[in-house]
């Protein structure tokens, strides 16, 4: 999830608590601050989200979901992070809240993953802003499973603390937006999901597949990176991969030269579609 004005907190109004951060912006879980009403919540949340993923998701997301098997109770950190240590090498860090991108990209460099902390309340259901615990656990842990895009998120990391420094954040915002949050892939059963975004969220899970409104289009670093995004309504776009490689193969190499190309190209609305875009029709998405 992202926030697209992120600023520092106590500037704005974002949720969580900051106090006493460490110095890479992290916290502790806090395990037994979560009461028995959000024990609930967590429970429902996941109970109606996880009915829509056998015909929605992509089968990798749905395969490491079943082994995470965290229907029952919010998950304690420390223990998943056991799990993905073993599977890909990585682990989690519970966070406040949205962190400022540079130390973002730090954690993800370092196969730490920020989770917030707080979880959504009950008039927050359908839809919130911001990432809670169900939209950072749910739609994005699962996925640290998968060696390939595991892969891919360090190096977007590593990516991104160069970018840091000599610019094209947004056009790496907008490559995880797309792809981590958003992202399509082809399957032998049609297009399926693998983006947090939609995963979390029982709208733009069937929307992403069902709908005729948005278009969606082969997967293209330049196009994806050129494409703005609005995080207040559904996408009108979506961008789908062949495979997960597709990602890391990507931004496998230094990326200055492309961010100085794409500085001299005209940025794209969502609703755009280019000549050279291969779209996907609707009875290619169905099986
Ligand atoms: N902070 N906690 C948190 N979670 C995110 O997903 C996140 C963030 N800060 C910045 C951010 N995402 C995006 O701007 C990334 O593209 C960097
Ligand atoms: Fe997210």
């Amino acid at each position: 999830m992202i926030s697209a004005m992120f600023q520092v907190p106590g500037t704005c109004k974002l949720r969580g608590d900051y106090a006493g951060m460490a110095a890479d912006w992290t916290v502790g879980q806090d395990y037994h601050r979560y009461d028995a009403a959000q024990q609930d919540r967590w429970r429902r949340l996941y109970r109606r989200q996880s009915k829509l993923i056998e015909t929605y998701a992509a089968p990798v997301f749905a395969a490491a979901l079943a082994k995470l098997g965290m229907a029952e109770a919010i998950p304690d950190f420390g223990a998943v992070s056991d799990v993905l240590a073993s599977a890909t090498g990585w682990r989690l860090v519970a966070v406040p809240g949205l962190i400022p991108n540079d130390v973002f990209f730090d954690h993800l460099a370092r196969r730490q993953f920020p989770v917030c902390r707080w979880l959504r309340e009950e008039a927050e259901l359908d839809y919130l802003v911001e990432p809670d615990v169900f939209h950072d656990f749910f739609g994005h842990v699962p996925m640290l499973l998968d060696p390939a895009f595991a892969r891919f998120l360090e190096a977007y990391g590593l990516r991104g603390q160069r970018a840091a420094a000599s610019g094209g954040i947004d056009y790496l915002a907008r490559l995880y937006w797309y792809m981590v949050e958003f992202g399509l892939i082809e399957t032998p059963c049609g297009l399926r999901a693998f983006g947090a975004g939609m995963l979390s969220s029982a709208g733009e899970t069937v929307r992403s597949i069902d709908s005729s409104a948005p278009h969606r289009i082969r997967f293209e670093l330049p196009r994806v990176m050129r494409t703005r995004y609005r995080i207040d309504r559904y996408q009108e776009c979506y961008f789908v991969l062949r495979t997960l490689d597709e990602l890391f193969s990507a931004i496998d190499r230094d990326l200055t030269p492309l961010f100085s190309a794409l500085d001299r190209l005209p940025t794209i609305e969502p609703m755009e579609i280019l000549d050279t875009d291969r779209i996907y029709p609707q009875n290619e998405r169905a099986a």
